[in-house]
């Protein structure tokens, strides 16, 4: 086959094969607090960045007793690249937050971070 006639069927065979899942559409990319880190202060914001929109239909913030602490939304339930959430004044300890979220391409998406305020 001519190198065109190949990248054609390759292209096609790949269509209907359908795009290999999570890692090559809507991911989270950054995050604020980032994972892993250590604070010093309570986060003046709990944050997501998508590199597609995402309409987060769940978020929770839990701390290492499992207490949950409430986080007030600013995005309306609507497709964001970058969601924001405001925590409370938040104690030292261990925190996980956890989302899931509709990406734009109409498939769900979860994931989870962990950060530590320590001072
Ligand atoms: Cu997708």
């Amino acid at each position: 086959m001519k190198p065109t006639l190949m990248s054609a069927a390759i292209l096609a065979i790949s269509l209907l094969l359908g795009t290999p899942s999570a890692e090559a559409h809507a991911k989270k990319e950054a995050t604020q607090p980032a994972d892993g880190a250590v604070l010093e202060i309570s986060p003046s914001a709990i944050a997501l960045r998508f590199d597609m929109p995402m309409r987060v239909t769940l978020i929770s913030l839990t701390d290492q007793d499992g207490t949950a602490h409430d986080l007030t939304r600013t995005d309306n339930m609507q497709p964001v690249s970058e969601f924001s959430a405001t925590p409370p004044e938040l104690p030292t300890g261990q925190y996980t937050v956890q989302w899931r979220g509709l990406a734009a391409d109409g498939h769900p998406m979860q994931g989870a971070f962990s950060f530590e305020i320590s001072k």
